[in-house]
């Protein structure tokens, strides 16, 4: 094995078109905050970056849609996730963003380098143009008629519904998800970097060096050297990117994901001085945590790239996870069926170790998982607080009690088999849980600290240090037996004090704000938590004296898991987050899954839809709500009545622009307030596939009140 001297870990950049939510710190910034804490506790040298991705396609959509600027757009995500990260602990030693300007520079260095070399195809091509938004349109941006199934959404690359590849000229109408123009072509030149003269070296740099990735990362990298790369594109024509920088590149930008992954070493230029040490020597540990679409841009084009350029070094593992799934359904952001982390925080206070937990103890290393709200509060109770905080509890309280509030002494004459096999427990779990971190496998990791303060219970239980007490008045006591019972009960406690210690150590990494908490009730400083420190039972002095114990965690009540699944479950236009990641899909060619997605609710019966009162209804006025700028409050005339309506498209529509028009309208929908104003129903909105929302209205101008069926 390669002797390392330090660690450079980096954690995909998220794309600032909105926030993060619980998939995002599944997929990576948890395990790898979970590595940097063992790394940094095993006082190796180590540091961990990441950033904001603010470049690409996605912001320049997002702003469109909010009406405003991609530097606007980013400013407010960027800010958004950096605080989302620190909340939950996420601890980046930078967490930078590629709109500044030392990323600018070194993204063009890289570029020049490569093209000094002569390494770029230049090739002139005709591409789809949007003449009204005045873009090039990538593939994914193109809106048609699928030739095979028919779905009138299908995207330029793929139809979602079908699965079938396709590309913009397979369309039938095919039109500009920016501004419904019909798209044309136009001859636009780039710059190709060819992957195809890197696949040797990839296949023996991966297939033959690194046998020891994870299956799906390998398998992956495999199929796609297996299918023979192609030159791709590097630069794009845009007005938001990072410049190429060549005399004859006006309008050209860098392909974001040439940028992007050069934002690691951006961000430890701007971190360290000695930043090429952790770069450019060869005995750096470069792993970098990423979501498994992204593995093609880690394991394959970047490292082509870095191959390319020379001067750095290759990642020697990039340890990607599966998808996390919510309550059964694959996250959909512009369907609002996502657990937002700025939300979480929000709503539960003080629990943000209980969402690490869950989402470390499920999470999707090696295939896709599920969060269910009802696991969560399950974890919560049934492991968290009756296992592991009730151990540490009862120890507190019972040293308390039993001990004067003091560690109590060893007495080694007295010392039994369960005593000794409870050290050699503690002594053994350190072990297991190194060795698992070290293979990335955080979730039995995580269970091995789990299981050692359970068996910290099964100890205690069998001790039972309670029954020891004897009433000194009582006459028929010897003192030599109350001085033997009280020897029992201080190795007992003595024993479940130095394996607190030691859960404090174990948990850190996990959960670091309850090893935080736990120091504080052993009046312990932070080098305590030191890994060399874990496997010891003398962390604890006798004698020394501790405070009461605190609440490690709170019970999850039943109406709190209601609230959340019905939050989910709503939609709330209110907390209406984000865009579909658009590229995921096609990058992954997983269109089959999701037929769901496209259309797939579970078949209902004539009576169910009978129940709805559907109305012709005309829109009398239109005015946003104060400090919701989702919201439009609406009158509207439903002919037999006026209504307010509390509509969630106030990102989409100026009021001025709405008023006077005919809408659809779920006329027996249950009042709901929405910023105190009560809501007497729901308007009808057709979504494109880029979001877009379009009043469903009838054909002609009709009476208000007429009933849809
Ligand atoms: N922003 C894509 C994503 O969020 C991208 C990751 C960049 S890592 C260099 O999936
Ligand atoms: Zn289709």
């Amino acid at each position: 094995m390669k002797d390392f001297k330090r660690y450079l870990i980096t954690a995909a950049l998220p794309y600032a078109n909105g926030p993060i939510h619980i998939g995002h710190l599944a997929g990576c910034y948890l395990p790898a905050d979970i590595y940097v804490r063992y790394l940094r506790a095993q006082k190796r040298d180590v540091k961990f970056v990441g950033g904001s991705d603010e470049h690409g396609v996605p912001i320049t959509i997002r702003a469109m849609k909010e009406n405003t600027t991609p530097q606007a757009i980013v400013d407010k995500y960027h800010a958004i996730i950096k605080e989302s990260m620190q909340q939950m602990g996420i601890s980046f030693d930078i967490y930078s963003r590629t709109s500044n300007q030392i990323h600018h520079q070194t993204s063009q260095d890289f570029f020049l380098n490569l093209y000094n070399k002569g390494l770029f195809e230049e090739k002139e091509s005709e591409q789809y143009y949007d003449e009204k938004a005045k873009v090039f349109l990538a593939d994914r941006y193109i809106i048609g008629t699928c030739p095979v199934c028919g779905n009138p959404n299908a995207y330029g690359d793929q139809c979602e519904r079908c699965g079938s590849s396709l590309s913009p000229e397979m369309l039938i109408n095919p039109r500009s998800a920016l501004s419904d123009a019909t798209p044309v072509k136009k001859k636009t030149k780039h710059w190709y970097f060819p992957l195809q003269n890197y696949e040797s070296f990839l296949k023996q740099w991966i297939l033959e060096e690194h046998k020891e990735w994870k299956n799906n990362v390998y398998g992956q990298c495999k199929s796609w050297l297996d299918n023979g790369l192609q030159s791709r594109a590097m630069t794009r024509d845009s007005s938001w990117g990072i410049q190429v920088p060549l005399p004859d590149a006006e309008g050209k930008v860098l392909y974001v994901w040439f940028d992007a992954p050069i934002g690691y070493i951006s961000a430890t230029k701007e971190l360290l001085d000695n930043w090429k040490d952790y770069w450019q020597q060869q005995d750096t540990k470069l792993i970098h945590f990423i979501g498994k679409d992204n593995i093609v841009f880690h394991c394959i084009i970047f490292p082509a790239m870095l191959k390319a350029h020379g001067d750095f070094v290759l990642p020697e593992n990039v340890p990607a996870n599966e998808f996390l799934n919510i309550e059964g359904e694959k996250v959909s952001t512009s369907r609002n069926w996502a657990v937002w982390v700025d939300e979480y925080v929000k709503d539960f206070p003080g629990c943000e170790d209980v969402l690490r937990y869950v989402l470390c103890s499920n999470a999707p290393e090696t295939k896709d998982n599920d969060f269910t709200w009802k696991d969560f509060q399950d974890k919560n109770n049934s492991e968290l607080a009756s296992i592991f905080g009730n151990f540490v509890n009862r120890t507190f309280v019972l040293m308390h009690k039993l001990c004067n509030g003091k560690v109590p002494k060893l007495h080694e004459d007295v010392m039994d088999d369960l005593d000794r096999n409870l050290i050699e427990e503690i002594k053994n779990s350190k072990v297991k849980i190194q060795n698992s971190i070290e293979e990335f496998k955080f979730r039995e990791a995580l269970f091995e600290v789990i299981d050692l303060s359970r068996k910290g219970n099964k100890y205690m239980q069998e001790k039972e240090p309670w029954k020891k007490t004897v009433n000194s008045q009582q006459s028929t006591v010897n003192s030599e037996e109350v001085e033997h019972n009280q020897k029992l009960i201080d190795n007992c406690l003595h024993l479940c004090l130095q394996l607190c210690a030691n859960l404090a150590i174990l948990i850190n990494p996990f959960l670091p704000f309850t090893a935080k908490k736990m120091l504080h009730m052993m009046k312990v400083v932070d080098k305590m938590l030191d890994w060399e420190n874990a496997g010891s039972i003398k962390l604890l002095s006798v004698g020394y004296s501790l405070r009461a114990p605190e609440i490690l965690f709170r019970k999850i009540e039943d109406k709190e898991i209601e609230n959340q699944i019905q939050k989910l479950k709503s939609g709330n236009p209110e907390s209406l987050k984000g865009i579909e990641e658009t590229t995921s899909n096609s990058k992954m060619q997983e269109a089959k899954n999701s037929a769901s997605e496209a259309g797939g609710k579970p078949q209902i019966q004539y009576d169910d839809f009978a129940k709805l009162d559907l109305r012709v209804g005309k829109i009398l006025s239109a005015e946003k709500v104060e400090k919701a700028d989702k919201l439009l409050k609406l009158e509207i005339d439903l002919g037999f009545e006026k209504r307010t309506i509390v509509s969630g498209i106030a990102l989409h529509f100026k009021p001025e622009d709405i008023v006077g028009k005919q809408v659809v309208v779920v006329a027996n929908l249950a009042p709901r307030k929405m910023r105190g104003i009560e809501s007497n129903g729901m308007i009808l909105m057709a979504e494109n596939a880029a979001g877009k929302l379009i009043f469903v209205n009838p054909d002609e101008d009709t009476d208000a009140g007429s009933v849809v069926s």
